[in-house]
Order: structure tokens, then C-alpha cells, then sequence
């Protein structure tokens, strides 16, 4: 609600109402804005703060790339390789990386194509996982991002829908949509492939579109060397920024060779494995000639959510929550009770096994996670 409009509305409100309720109307009216005023009044401050940056003479830009020789900073089509101001590295963080892809930052030309970056601008949103080395921070794959692309295939690698999940909840948190595409459909096709196992990954694939179908998740089905769905995913992609994520070897790269025309490197599949070689190995961002930015990034291997607690979780898996609204007991682990409305929806095939598997592992996780503290 922009300034004008909150006084008009705020005038009728007095015109029409009797004194005692006036008092109420106020009362009520500061609890609705109080959100709003702190992010004003902080938004003030961040406001201030680069105003008093301008007066430098800085220059305004978006980190496409983080590479050992510096910061790769993006700024009216020049590229600067930066380096952060020794105050930045002071301020104290639980990520570990201070500075992110798709940042916006402000920093002070020093040479050609050289800088120092003094500020970074607030996030609105980000994609970040459990660090690996060190499970108390939390690492920042990319910022201020509209979608995250969740990127699977069958067969080569196999389809796994727990990942899926993992990623949503990452997605959702951080302040973005999910959207999954499931590559490498030609291999369904594929005469070379044994019979049995693409009739498993098939009944997978039928599952996994049933379960996201009931949780409104949409579900594109690609495949980047034929161009099935690519135009549907490019469709998608117009005018947003969107990160491709998922593990080593779905072909990540190769779809958004597909979509880009661009020329980024793809690796080959380790036949014993089935799984990627790790062929990205840095996260970058990219403009869309079609409009939007576009972010590929190295295969994971394990995909931790950061700072999870248990509910919150039955806040990411909807339909699991209000089923089991109707277990006879209150704090049912939906396991071995009697009387578990989500052992009978399992049954009736109303909820996705698929979904109670990654549920409950989520939650042992979670259980475990409890007991290292
Ligand atoms: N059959 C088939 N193979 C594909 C398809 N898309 C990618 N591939 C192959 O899968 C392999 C891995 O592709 P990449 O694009 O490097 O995968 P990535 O997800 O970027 O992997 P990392 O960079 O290691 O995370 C390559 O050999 C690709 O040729 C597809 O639609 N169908
Ligand atoms: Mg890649
Ligand atoms: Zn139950």
C-alpha cells in the first residue's frame, strides 16, 4: 500500500467510526502495519546507508561468479573482477560464504577492470544448503533468485524422489518457487536399455508425477537432446531468474545449452556408478537473450537442508499434516500406532509413498540431528 492510499483509507475509517471504536480501530490497525513500518524503518537505514555509499562514487552491479582470481562482478556489460573490502570480511555470519552469486553489491573501480566491493545490498531471496565440512554453516549457492529448477533424469541416473523433496524444502524456504524437470525422457525410448529397468523407472516417473500433481509442484518432462519440453521450460523461464540444481550428470548444463544455445561443458556418466563426473565446477549466472537470468551450478552429492526443525516440516508436507489431523493419537509417528489415518491414506493410495518415505526420513533425520546436540 503505497503512502496516499494508507491515509485515505485511514481518514474513512475515522469518519465512520464512534469514538470507542476508534481506539480499537487504531490498536488493530498498529498491529496489521507493524511489519510494514520495521521493514520501512529498514528499509530507511539500508536506504541511508547506500546513500551515504553514493556520495563515493561507486558503481552498482550483480556477482555473475566467484573464481579464485576474485569476485566476478557484471556492471552495465563490463566485467570487474573484485575483491571485498576488509570491513565486509569482519561482519559476523552464519553463512559461509559472504559473498553469493547473483548478489547485487556496490563496490569502487580501482582499476580497468578492477575492484573493491564495500557493500552488498539485501537478498531477497536464497538457495542454500547444509555445509558439508562443517554441518554449523550454512552455504549460500545462489541469491536473489525468483525459481529454483530442480533437476532430476531417469534412468542414467536413476530417478530418486527424496532429493526432490530436500529441495523443495530448501526452495521454499529460502523465498522461492520449485519446479521440476525430469530430463533424459528419450531414454524411455532407448532400444539399448534393458526392458526391466525402464519399466521401473516408468512406474517411478508415474508416481513422481502423481505425487507433485497433488501438491501443485509442476513437473516438466525434457529431454535436452531431442528438445522435448524445452520450449515449455524456456516458457517458464522468460523474465525470471532461475537456478538449475540436482546432482552431477541429470544435465543441467546440457538443458541449459538447450535453452541458451550457449556451449557449456558436459560430462560423461560413469557407467558402474551411474553417476556424473562433476564436470561444472563453478556456479554462474547467465543473462537470457529471451529475457531473465539463469544460474547453473555443480552437481551435489548430498543435499542437507539447513536448520530444519520438525515443524516446519509438517509445514512443507501439506497433505501429510492434515491427514494426520485424524490419527487417534495426538503425537502419532504415523509407524507402528493403531488407528493412523496416514497408514490408511498410504493403503488407499490417496497419499504418495513416495512422499512418506522422504517424510519420514526427513524427520529421523531430523531425530538424529536432536541427539548429536
Ligand atoms: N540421453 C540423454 N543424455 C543426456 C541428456 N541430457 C544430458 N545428457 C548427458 O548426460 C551427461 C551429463 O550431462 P551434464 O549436462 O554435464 O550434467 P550436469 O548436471 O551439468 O552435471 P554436473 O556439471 O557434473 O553437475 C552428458 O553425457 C550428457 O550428454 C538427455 O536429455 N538425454
Ligand atoms: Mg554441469
Ligand atoms: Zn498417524
Amino acid at each position: 500500500m503505497d503512502h496516499n492510499h494508507y491515509e485515505e483509507h485511514y481518514d474513512n475509517r475515522f469518519r465512520k467510526e464512534g469514538k470507542s471504536d476508534r481506539k480499537k480501530a487504531i490498536a488493530k490497525d498498529r498491529s496489521k502495519y507493524k511489519k510494514t513500518d520495521k521493514d520501512k524503518y529498514l528499509k530507511s537505514i539500508e536506504q541511508e546507508k547506500e546513500s551515504k555509499l553514493a556520495k563515493q562514487d561507486w558503481l552498482e552491479g550483480r556477482v555473475l561468479a566467484i573464481h579464485p582470481q576474485g569476485v566476478m562482478v557484471d556492471c552495465e556489460g563490463e566485467m570487474y573482477a573484485c575483491v571485498l573490502k576488509g570491513l565486509l570480511k569482519k561482519e559476523k555470519t552464519q553463512h559461509k560464504n559472504l559473498v553469493a552469486v547473483g548478489d547485487f553489491v556496490l563496490f569502487e573501480k580501482t582499476f580497468e577492470h578492477e575492484g573493491i566491493i564495500g557493500h552488498i545490498k539485501p537478498r531477497k531471496s536464497f538457495l542454500s544448503r547444509a555445509d558439508n565440512l562443517s554441518r554449523r554453516k550454512e552455504q549460500l549457492i545462489a541469491v536473489n533468485i525468483d525459481q529454483v529448477i530442480i533437476t532430476v533424469s531417469i534412468v542414467n541416473p536413476p530417478l530418486k524422489s527424496s532429493i526432490i523433496d530436500r529441495y523443495i524444502i530448501a526452495t521454499k524456504k529460502g523465498g522461492m518457487e520449485p519446479i521440476i524437470v525430469i530430463n533424459k525422457m528419450d531414454l524411455l525410448q532407448n532400444h539399448e536399455m534393458d526392458p526391466i529397468l525402464i519399466e521401473v523407472e516408468q512406474e517411478i516417473l508415474q508416481e513422481v508425477i502423481r505425487a507433485y500433481a497433488a501438491v501443485s509442484i509442476p513437473v516438466i518432462l525434457v529431454s535436452s537432446l531431442e528438445g522435448q519440453g524445452v520450449e515449455e521450460l524456456k516458457e517458464k523461464m522468460k523474465g525470471k531468474a532461475s537456478v538449475f540444481s540436482g546432482q552431477s550428470g541429470v544435465g543441467k548444463s546440457s538443458l541449459i545449452n538447450a535453452i541458451t544455445g550457449l556451449d557449456l561443458r558436459v560430462g560423461e556418466i560413469v557407467e558402474r556408478t551411474k553417476k556424473g563426473a562433476h564436470t561444472t565446477t563453478t556456479t554462474q549466472l547467465m543473462p537470457l537473450s529471451f529475457g531473465g537470468w539463469c544460474i547453473d551450478t555443480p552437481g551435489i552429492k548430498s543435499f542437507g537442508v539447513w536448520d530444519l526443525d520438525r515443524d516446519e516440516l509438517e509445514g512443507y508436507f501439506t497433505e501429510i499434516h492434515e491427514l494426520g489431523l485424524n490419527c487417534k493419537f495426538a503425537d502419532c509417528t504415523h509407524t507402528i500406532e493403531e488407528q493412523c489415518a496416514i497408514k490408511e491414506a498410504l493403503e488407499k493410495g490417496v497419499l504418495s509413498p513416495l512422499r512418506y518415505d522422504s517424510y519420514q526420513a526427513l524427520r529421523e533425520g531430523l531425530d538424529e540431528k536432536h541427539l548429536r546436540r
